[in-house]
């Protein structure tokens, strides 16, 4: 049973626990019959999730705070900022399409209401660790990210997949500022890409994604830090050379291209040994690779993870 719940948890988790499996056990039994909502505003339930494989023994981060507790900073660099502003400027959402090309023998469009076509989407429990050393348990709802892109068939010279945002200063007020390079730009290597943990989400808690959160489409790297998982996602291109992401752009000596959580190498200007789990006061050592490293490790053998942070 996924209930394990230390003493020291606050009652309130609890209660957002039993009302998300209430939820959950809803959404098996078919709640999408009962909403049969497509394209609102606000996040609808996404319909025949399947029963996540991926699943943790741990509390989700209560809904509140996974929606309230943000960093996009296409909508400002305040945690709050892109709750406040995202759900007002940001709609509507559809039609959305991604525009997958490069090192590809199929380029194409996608499009979002084929990612959510009935019995695709999955449901994964993911731990998420942001490299400010916060971290939150969200259940995501997507598409393992390496089904999809095979269907755009990449040729042997696409090492790389590189990631663009939606950069529209009309619905995006932080585009103004020049605190990253804009549009959002993020890379993985093909087999990370590729990795059955990498996830194409579309939705959380079983809903489609909130604007805040990066409604419509976007990545989730769970053995990474946050910031690998593009928000908003315009743009997929399979290409040679390893891509500069906005992060390494504003400062190359604190953002690498991998960005693994590690809890061995520290940013230059604080420990990432430890992380505070949003709701939670206590803080905990941080997992190497977030806890994915029976996972994930293989893919990095060999390297100086020291070096190739
Ligand atoms: N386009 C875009 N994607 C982004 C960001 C951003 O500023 N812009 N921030 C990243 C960072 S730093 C983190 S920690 C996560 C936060 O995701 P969440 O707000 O859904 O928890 O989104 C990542 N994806
Ligand atoms: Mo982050």
């Amino acid at each position: 049973m996924l209930l394990m719940k230390g003493s020291d948890t606050p009652s309130s988790e609890i209660t957002e626990r039993k009302l998300y499996l209430d939820r959950r056990r809803f959404l098996e039994l078919g709640a999408a019959a009962v909403f049969g909502v497509a394209g609102s505003a606000a996040a609808a339930p996404l319909a025949d999730v399947v029963k996540g494989k991926v699943i943790l023994d741990e509390s989700p981060t209560p809904l509140e705070a996974v929606t309230t507790y943000n960093n996009f900073y296409e909508f400002g660099t305040d945690k709050d900022d892109p709750a406040r502003l995202a759900p007002k400027t940001f709609t509507p959402l559809k039609p959305w399409t991604v525009a997958v090309e490069g090192e590809c023998a199929r380029p194409a469009t996608l499009d979002y209401l084929d990612l959510i076509r009935p019995n695709r989407l999955e449901e994964r429990i993911y731990r998420m660790r942001c490299v400010e050393a916060w971290s939150m348990v969200i259940p995501w709802v997507g598409v393992p990210l390496g089904e999809v892109l095979k269907r755009f068939e990449p040729t042997s010279r696409a090492k790389f997949v590189e990631f663009t945002t939606l950069a529209d200063p009309v619905r995006m007020p932080g585009v103004k500022s020049r605190v990253l390079e804009w549009p959002y730009v993020e890379g993985l290597r093909i087999d990370e890409a590729m990795h059955p943990l990498t996830l194409l989400a579309v939705g959380l808690y079983g809903e489609e994604l909130p604007p805040q959160n990066g409604a419509p489409i976007r990545l989730v790297v769970p053995w990474k830090y946050g910031f690998k998982s593009a928000k908003s996602i315009v743009r997929i291109r399979f290409v040679e050379q390893a891509p500069r992401s906005s992060w390494m752009k504003s400062a190359p000596r604190e953002y690498g291209f991998y960005s693994n959580v590690n809890p061995k190498v520290d940013h230059p200007r604080w420990s990432q040994g430890t992380e505070r789990r949003i709701g939670e006061f206590r803080r905990r050592p941080t997992l190497m690779f977030n806890g994915y490293a029976e996972q994930v490790a293989a893919l990095y053998s060999g390297m100086d993870l020291a070096k190739d942070f």
